[in-house]
Formats: structure tokens, C-alpha cells, sequence
């Protein structure tokens, strides 16, 4: 079966044919491809292509795809069975390892997605201060909870419906919206709600309405000012945590969030997600204290053994300064093609993570993400896609790159960037 084929028959039982919006391709047009085996940097498709993968299933592969040591430690774990349903040895090494990268973290609690880890640190966050208003930024993405899907980035932003349908008034209502980047906006938010502001959660470096970065001391202010009105201060660190630096944005930032979210890169490819943070409140959550989160796969085995197995990877390698150095040659020969052909460009960047948009206008917050030319970005996408280079199929996501990139694959990869670029 070719990718044809089969999206003919997904289109029949599953909506859009696909299990996750973002893959459809809505937002650059054409049809997905589907993938048969990845490994390494590469995907290969149905169609026997050969692709060179900068999505890396939208973070987690930070070693490439089916890494012997990940497929090794999931073997293990399967000799002895998929799930008990009883704790097991393998989710405390887990937290061990969570809270030796992750000083801000003293307790952890593991869960099965992203969205599962933020909506339950909301619910935590509210249970503890008894307050109901959170804050979010316009642009960020933190899964698909009800009290999250509100100005949406990701998909939501990609399918143009960042407050989706089906989430009544009565919740939106208690989540407020501000701009990223912007302390005026912040400080008027906290006078507007005084009192009642349970949280602020945020994607500290954004990576889900393309990669936007803080202004200096923008996240200092927000820790400064969250403790002044006694909000907790909430890192959604589920795709930059162990990607930007071991201990996520908050170790290059010097920031001490009072939760972080986890995800991505601690299941090793495999459904994961946490929530962890000071004790004294993750001693609030069942069955300790009486705000309630469960899950049946949470910490299962195979997925912490593939998340340890991961996390032991970065320990022994520290691979940071070698991802920052390929993301910066990527950058480099995207902005030198853009400028020969005299094309508006900006590619932010940092460490492993980086976006493209197609503006002249820096981009900060989401309203100057949307200066990007969308439509000039799908044909971009496209003419990599026809020449072998996968970057994720909106021009709101952010691009990731793993330690399989090196040598000749990052090399092969900016050729075919500038050519394409040049051809535009
Ligand atoms: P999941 O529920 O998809 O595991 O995680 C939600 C989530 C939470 N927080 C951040 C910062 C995230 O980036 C995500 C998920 N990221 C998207 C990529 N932009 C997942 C891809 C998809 O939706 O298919």
C-alpha cells in the first residue's frame, strides 16, 4: 500500500484520516505521507522514500529514531510483560532521574501525555491556591484540556480555530489571555484580576506558533510578579525539557518555576507525560491531599524504560553544545540563502530547536508570527518535501534536530535548504 492508498482508506474510519490534525497537511495543502520505519535521522515512507526528518515526531527522537539503546531497553522491559497496573521499579528511577536533571522538581507525578501533564498541574494549581482564573499566552500550546484550547498555538493556531468549538463559556471564561513578551500586559492582567489567579502557565521558549524566544528578563518579571500575587508559576516544558539543555529552559533561563510539565523525550518515543515541582504542592494530589489525577499506563514499563534509557543517553553524552552547533549551521545556511535571493527572513534558533518565517518583522509574540507569508511557507515546505527535507507541515510549529543529524546528513540538508530557497 502507498501513501495514497492508505489515506484512502484512514479517510473512511478515521477524521481527516489522520490522528493528530497537525500531520494533514491542511495548512500547506497536498496530501501526508505515511511512514512505514524511521531511524536515525530518517523516515521512510510508504512509498519507499527516503526523508530527512526534522519533525523527530515533534521532539522526542533527540537521538534519532529507534536508537539500539532505546529499542534495546524496551526489549528488557517487554520479556517482563507490558503493564501492571501496580507500581513498578522502573517509574522511581524514573523520578530519580526527573529530579536529578530538574532541580526545581521535588516531587513528580507520571502521566501518559503533554495534555494529561498540563491539565493536571492547572487542576493542581487551582486545588492549592483555591483560586479558579489561570493565564496563558496567545500563540502557546498546551494540549488539548478545555481551559487550555483557548488562543491556541499548534494546530489549533494551523486550522485557524485556536478556540475551539465544544469548549463551553463558563470555562473560557476563567482562562485570560495575554500576549507573550509583553509585561504590561501581564501587569494589567494581574490588576484586572486581583486575587483570583491561580497560575500562569507558559511555554517558556515557544515551540507551537514557530520558535519565539523571550525578551531579556521577560521571564525573570513573570517569576517576580506571579510570586507577588501569589499565582504559581507554571513551565510547560514538554518539548524543551532535556532538549535545550538537560534541565530544560529553566536551567539556561536560572528560573525556579513552581511546576514544570514533562513529556516528549522522557517516554523515548513511546506515550509519556509528568507534572512535578515544589512538595508542598504536589502533596496536594490523591491520595495524599484531595486534588484528584489517575491514570492506568501511567508509569508504565516500557515507556519508562524507554524515557531511562533516553535520559541515561543524554547523561553520558551531554550532546547540547553539539545540537546547538548543527541548529546554528542549519540557521546560518537558511538566512545566507534568504539574503541572496533577497528574501525577508527571520530563523530563530537555539540549541536543537528552531522555525522559519518568511517576514522581515523580528518576530516576538503571535500576532508577529502571523507577519510570516504562510503561503509562500507551504510552497517552501513542499519544494524540501519533493527534494527529501521533512520540516513540519505548518509554519506554526517549531523544527527539531537530533545527534542523528550530524556529519553528512546536516550537510546534505542545508544543500538541499539553500537550493530550494534559491528556486523559490
Ligand atoms: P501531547 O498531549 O500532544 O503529548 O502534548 C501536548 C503538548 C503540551 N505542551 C507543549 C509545549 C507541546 O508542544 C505539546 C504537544 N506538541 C505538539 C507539537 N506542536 C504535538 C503534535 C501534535 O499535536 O500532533
Amino acid at each position: 500500500m502507498n501513501s495514497d492508498q492508505l489515506f484512502a482508506r484512514a479517510l473512511q474510519l478515521i477524521p481527516g484520516g489522520v490522528n493528530s490534525p497537525v500531520r494533514a497537511f491542511r495548512s500547506v495543502g497536498g496530501t501526508p505521507f505515511f511512514v512505514k520505519a524511521a531511524h536515525g535521522a530518517t523516515l521512510v515512507t510508504a512509498d519507499d522514500r527516503e526523508l530527512i526528518d526534522f519533525v523527530c515526531t515533534w521532539g522526542p527522537a533527540i537521538h534519532g529514531h529507534n536508537h539500539p539503546r532505546i529499542k534495546a531497553a524496551i526489549a528488557t522491559a517487554l520479556e517482563n510483560g507490558t503493564s501492571f497496573g501496580t507500581p513498578n521499579p522502573y517509574e522511581v528511577e524514573m523520578a530519580e532521574l526527573i529530579v536529578k536533571f530538574v532541580p526545581s522538581i521535588k516531587k513528580v507525578r507520571m502521566c501518559n501525555s503533554g495534555t494529561e501533564a498540563t491539565m493536571s498541574a492547572i487542576r493542581l494549581a487551582r486545588g492549592f491556591t483555591k483560586r479558579d482564573k489561570i493565564i496563558k499566552f496567545a500563540g502557546c500550546y498546551h494540549g488539548h484540556s478545555d481551559a487550555l484550547l483557548i488562543k491556541a498555538g499548534s494546530g489549533a493556531l494551523t486550522h485557524g480555530n485556536p478556540d475551539s468549538a465544544g469548549v463551553p463559556a463558563s470555562v473560557a471564561q476563567d482562562t485570560v489571555v495575554l500576549p507573550y513578551n509583553d509585561r504590561a500586559a501581564l501587569e494589567a492582567g494581574f490588576a484586572a484580576n486581583p486575587g483570583q489567579i491561580a497560575c500562569v502557565i507558559i511555554e517558556a521558549y515557544c515551540g507551537n506558533v514557530g520558535f519565539i524566544m523571550p525578551d531579556a528578563g521577560y521571564l525573570q518579571f513573570l517569576r517576580e510578579i506571579t510570586a507577588k500575587h501569589g499565582a504559581l508559576l507554571i513551565f510547560d516544558e514538554v518539548m524543551t525539557g532535556f532538549r535545550l539543555a538537560k534541565g530544560g529552559v529553566q536551567e539556561l533561563e536560572k528560573i525556579t518555576p513552581d511546576l514544570t510539565c514533562l513529556g516528549k523525550i522522557i517516554g523515548g518515543g513511546l506515550p509519556v507525560g509528568a507534572f512535578g515541582g515544589r512538595a508542598d504542592i504536589m502533596d496536594h494530589l490523591a491520595p495524599l491531599g484531595p486534588v484528584y489525577q489517575a491514570g492506568t499506563l501511567s508509569g508504565n514499563p516500557l515507556a519508562m524504560a524507554a524515557g531511562i534509557a533516553g535520559l541515561r543517553l543524554l547523561e553520558e553524552q551531554n550532546p547540547y553544545t553539539r545540537l546547538d552547533a548543527l541548529g546554528q549551521k542549519l540557521r546560518d545556511a537558511v538566512l545566507a540563502a534568504c539574503r541572496t535571493k533577497g528574501l525577508a527572513a527571520q530563523v530563530p534558533q537555539c540549541g536543537s530547536m528552531f522555525s522559519i518565517f518568511f517576514t522581515a518583522t523580528p518576530v516576538r509574540d503571535y500576532a508577529t508570527a502571523l507577519t510570516g507569508n504562510a503561503k509562500l511557507f507551504a510552497r517552501f515546505f513542499h519544494a524540501c518535501l519533493t527534494r527529501g527535507v521533512y520540516l513540519a507541515p505548518s509554519a506554526y510549529e517549531a523544527g527539531f534536530i537530533s545527534t542523528a543529524h550530524e556529519g553528512a546528513v546536516i550537510d546534505r540538508a542545508c544543500e538541499i535548504l539553500t537550493a530550494v530557497i534559491k528556486e523559490l
